[in-house]
C-alpha cells in the first residue's frame, strides 16, 4: 500500500475583520507567542502524517512527518524520521494582537495577529478523509498575500523546482523509496521562481499542495516495499485541487468532532489565561481542575491525532519527530510504552484507534513466529524483543519474552470494550491460544511444585536484568502476572466462543498451578520469587504491579490483602519518575481506590517544563502539554488520559464501579461517553464529591452489576436505552 498524504495550503482572501479575543473555552490551547521551539509547537495529524508548526512570522516552518519513513528492516531497529520542512517566509516583523491556539475538539489550528494595520488569521488542520495537512489564511486586504515558500528534505536532498511545483525525493538505506511534492496555485497576484523557491506577490488567494509518500507495504512481514507513490501523489494533487477549502475543512471537522466528542468532561471552569500562564499558575498553587480536563482530552486528542485505522501504530513521539536521532529510535518498546499509548482507547471510546496497534502485533507475529534468530525461536506461539519497527524488525538489547503476552491483551480488552464478537473469534482467539500454547511449553515447577518462569525479568532493574548476567532469573512477579493474565484472558475467551472446551480443562490446571503472587517481609507485594525487595528501590518501572493495573489479577474487592501489599509496594516507590512512571502510578492508585494519592502523582505531571530543558529533570510538560520523559515521549499523554477515566469509572465483565476514585480536589463535576467493559456507556455527575446522577447505555441488553461505594446493584438494561440509576 502507498502511503502518501497530501499537505496544502489554502489561502483564499476573505475581507472581514476579526475580533481577537482571548478564548477561554475547556478544549483550547491558547498561547499568545509563536513557537520557536518545536517543543512549544502546536501538533496536528491524521494518523499518516503529523505535523508541527513553529518558526513564528518571519520565517515560519511546518515540520511534518510521514508515520511510515522508517530506516530499519526486519533485521534492524532503524529510526523513524523526520519527513521534511516547508518554509514560508512571510517577514511579518510588525506583529501586534498575536494568539495561536489548538481547538482539540475540532483539531483546529489557529493563529491571529495584524502586520502593517492588515489582520492575518490561519487555519491549520489534518485532515483524515482527505490525507491532507491544510492551512487556510486569510487576510482583512484583498492582494495582501506575498510569501516565499521553499521545500527542505532531511537530508539535503536537491529539490526539483518545476512550474509552481517544488519536489524532492530518495531511497533510504532499508530501500525504501520516498517522495514530497509541493503544488502551489496563486489566484490573483504573481509569482516567480528561483533554483530553490517560488516567491508569491499581493496574491489575493494562495493554494500549497504537499503530499509526500512512502513505498511501505504496510505489514506484508518481510515483503515491506511496495510501490514508489509518485503515481498516486500526482493523481492526488488533481483531485484535491478540485476540492473547495470549506468542503475539506467542515469534512475533517466532522471526522474528528465524530470521534473526539464521544466523551465530554467538566471538572471546573477554565479561567481567562493563556496555557503558559495556566501551567505557571498551576505549579505554584494548584487549583486548576479545567486543566486537569483539557490534558485528559489532550491524550484523546494525540490518539485520535497519531492512530487512525489503515495506518502504522502511535510510536514513542506519537506521530511527531523533528530528529533524525531520536530516542530510543522513536520506535515500539514493549516492556509498558507502545501498551500505555493505547491504554484510554478502551475507556475513553476510541477503539477505531487501535486498528493500528493489532495489525502491527500480527505482523510481529508473522515476523517473529519460527524466527530462525536461536532467541526468537520457538515451535509454539512467537517472542520478540523488547525494542521493534514497523517491519517487524528489533533492536536486539533485550529479549522480552511476556512481551508478546502483554501486547495480546489489548486484543482481548478491544473485545471487552466493543463486544466485537467477529474480532475476538478471528483475532483475538488465535493469538491468546498460541501464545497460552507457548507458556505452556515454557513454564517450569520450582521446589514447592509451582510453575514458574524460567528465565524472566521486572525490566530494566534487578536480578536478571541484564543479558550479560546469563542467570536467568526465575519466578519474576511480572512474568508471573503477564502469563496469569494471558491464561485468564484465553479462558475467558475460550468460554465465550464456546471452543476448545478439553484444553480449558488443562489452562484451568495450569493457572491454578502458577506461583502466584506473594506477600514479602514489610508486607511488600514482592517484585521476585525471593524475598528481596528493597523498601528504597525507586526504580521507575512499577512491573511487579502489573497484576493491579493493566492486569486485573489484584484488586481493592476481590483480594484485599493483596492490594494492601500493592499499596505499600507503590508508596516505596515513591512519587518521582519519568513521566509514564507517573501516569502508571496515576492508574494504579486509581485500582487501589486512592483518588487523593493519584491526585497528588497529577499535580507532579503537570509542572511546566521549558522547551529548552535538557536535564534529566522528571516528570513534567513541555510548553505544547507533551510529556516529559524526559525527553518527549507521548506514553505519558496517554498514560494520564486513561489514568483520568480510570479514577471515575472502572469495570470487568462482571461489575461496573461508578467513582471508586473521585479526588476530593474534583469537588463538582460530570463526564459523559465512557466506556465501561461489557459496552456500557456511562454518564456520570457529582456534587461535594458525592455521585448525583449516573446513566447507563448497554449495547446488549442484561443484567449488569453496578457498584457505588458500598452499594452493588443488579441493574436490568436494554440495548440502547439510557437507564439513570436511583442510586
Ligand atoms: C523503557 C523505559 C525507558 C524509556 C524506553 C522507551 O526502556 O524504561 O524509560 O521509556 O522504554
Amino acid at each position: 500500500m502507498n502511503r502518501f498524504i497530501t499537505l496544502f495550503l489554502l489561502l483564499p482572501v476573505i475581507v472581514h475583520a476579526r475580533k481577537l479575543n482571548t478564548p477561554n473555552g475547556d478544549n483550547l490551547l491558547y498561547y499568545q507567542k509563536p513557537a520557536m521551539h518545536w517543543l512549544e509547537a502546536l501538533p496536528i495529524g491524521n494518523g499518516a502524517l503529523g505535523a508541527m508548526i513553529d518558526g513564528g512570522l518571519n520565517e515560519e516552518r511546518i515540520q511534518f512527518n510521514e508515520s511510515s519513513l522508517q530506516s530499519g528492516t526486519t533485521k534492524k531497529i532503524g529510526s523513524y524520521l523526520p519527513f521534511g520542512n516547508v518554509y514560508l517566509k512571510w517577514g511579518h516583523q510588525n506583529a501586534t494582537g498575536y494568539s495561536r491556539k489548538l481547538d482539540i475538539s475540532k483539531a483546529l489550528h489557529t493563529v491571529d495577529y495584524k502586520n502593517d494595520g492588515i489582520s492575518y488569521h490561519r487555519d491549520y488542520f489534518a485532515s483524515y478523509p482527505d490525507k491532507a495537512i491544510v492551512f487556510h489564511v486569510t487576510a482583512s486586504k484583498p492582494g495582501a498575500i506575498s510569501v516565499e515558500i521553499k521545500l527542505k528534505g532531511e537530508q539535503n536532498q536537491k529539490v526539483q523546482v518545476s512550474d509552481k511545483m517544488l519536489s524532492f525525493k530518495g531511497k533510504l538505506e532499508n530501500d525504501l523509496q520516498y517522495e514530497s511534492i509541493l503544488e502551489i496555485k496563486n489566484e490573483g497576484g504573481s509569482y516567480t521562481k528561483t533554483d530553490s523557491s517560488i516567491l508569491i506577490k499581493n496574491a489575493n488567494a494562495l493554494t500549497l499542495y504537499l503530499v509526500a509518500g512512502t513505498s511501505f507495504k504496510a505489514f506484508a512481514g518481510n515483503d515491506f516495499l511496495g510501490q514508489v507513490p509518485h503515481q498516486r501523489l500526482l493523481k492526488d494533487l488533481n483531485l484535491l485541487s478540485s476540492t473547495k477549502y470549506s468542503a475539506l475543512k467542515s469534512r475533517h471537522i466532522n471526522d474528528f468532532s465524530s470521534l473526539f466528542n464521544r466523551v465530554q468532561i467538566n471538572l471546573g471552569v477554565a479561567p481567562k489565561k493563556n496555557t503558559i500562564d495556566r501551567l505557571k499558575a498551576y505549579a505554584n498553587s494548584g487549583g486548576d481542575p479545567a486543566l486537569e480536563a483539557l490534558l485528559f482530552q489532550y491524550g484523546r486528542y494525540l490518539l485520535i491525532s497519531a492512530s487512525r485505522p489503515g495506518g502504522v501504530p502511535a510510536n514513542l513521539q506519537g506521530i511527531w519527530n523533528q530528529d533524525k536521532k531520536p530516542a530510543w529510535y522513536s520506535q515500539y518498546t514493549t516492556n509498558i510504552n507502545v501498551q500505555m499509548n493505547y491504554w484510554p482507547a478502551g475507556p475513553t471510546n476510541l477503539g477505531e484507534c487501535e486498528m493500528p496497534l493489532f495489525a502491527w502485533i500480527e505482523n510481529l507475529a508473522a515476523v517473529n513466529r519460527g524466527s530462525s534468530d536461536p532467541v526468537l525461536h520457538t515451535s509454539k506461539g512467537w517472542v520478540a524483543y523488547s525494542t521493534n519497527n514497523i517491519m517487524g524488525g528489533a533492536s536486539t538489547w533485550r529479549l522480552h519474552r511476556p512481551g508478546s503476552a502483554w501486547l495480546s491483551r489489548h486484543f482481548w480488552e478491544y473485545y471487552c470494550f466493543t463486544g466485537d464478537i467477529d474480532f475476538l473469534r478471528k483475532r483475538a482467539y488465535p493469538l491468546l491460544k498460541e501464545l497460552t500454547e507457548y507458556w505452556q511449553q515454557h513454564l517450569i515447577e520450582n521446589k514447592d511444585g509451582k510453575l514458574i518462569s524460567p528465565d524472566g525479568w521486572s525490566p530494566e532493574h534487578g536480578p536478571g536484568k541484564n543479558e550479560e548476567d546469563k542467570k536467568p532469573y526465575p519466578g519474576a512477579s511480572y512474568d508471573q502476572q503477564i502469563v496469569y493474565n494471558l491464561f485468564s484472558n484465553y479462558l475467558a475467551a475460550a468460554k465465550i466462543l464456546k471452543l476448545d472446551s478439553d484444553y480449558v480443562l488443562t489452562v484451568e490446571k495450569l493457572r491454578a498451578k502458577m506461583l502466584g503472587p506473594q506477600i514479602g517481609k514489610w508486607g511488600q507485594l514482592q517484585e521476585w520469587m525471593e524475598d528481596v525487595d528493597d523498601p528504597a528501590d525507586h526504580h521507575r518501572h512499577n512491573s511487579h504491579l502489573f497484576a493491579v493495573y493493566p492486569g486485573n489479577q489484584i484488586s481493592m474487592i476481590g483480594t484485599p490483602a493483596y492490594a494492601k501489599a500493592a499499596t505499600k509496594s507503590l508508596l516505596a516507590r515513591g512519587d518521582k519518575g519519568t513521566g509514564w512512571a507517573i501516569t502508571w502510578r496515576i492508574n494504579l492508585w486509581a485500582r487501589l481506590f486512592n483518588g487523593d494519592q493519584a491526585h497528588g502523582l497529577i499535580q507532579k505531571l503537570i509542572q511546566p517544563i521549558a522547551a529548552t530543558e535538557t536535564r534529566d529533570i522528571g516528570s513534567g510538560l513541555y510548553p505544547n502539554l507533551f510529556d516529559v520523559c524526559p525527553p518527549f515521549q507521548i506514553d505519558g499523554n496517554f498514560g494520564y488520559t486513561a489514568g483520568v477515566a480510570e479514577l471515575l469509572l472502572q469495570s470487568d465483565l462482571t461489575e461496573l464501579i461508578l467513582l471508586p476514585a473521585l479526588p476530593s480536589a474534583w469537588k463538582n463535576g460530570s463526564i459523559k461517553g465512557l466506556k465501561a467493559r461489557g459496552n456500557v456507556t456511562v454518564n456520570m455527575s457529582w456534587k461535594n464529591n458525592k455521585l448525583v446522577t449516573a446513566e447507563l447505555i448497554a449495547a446488549t441488553s442484561g443484567t449488569y452489576n453496578v457498584r457505588y461505594l458500598n452499594k452493588l446493584k443488579a441493574v436490568k438494561l436494554s440495548a440502547g436505552k439510557v437507564v439513570m440509576l436511583d442510586l
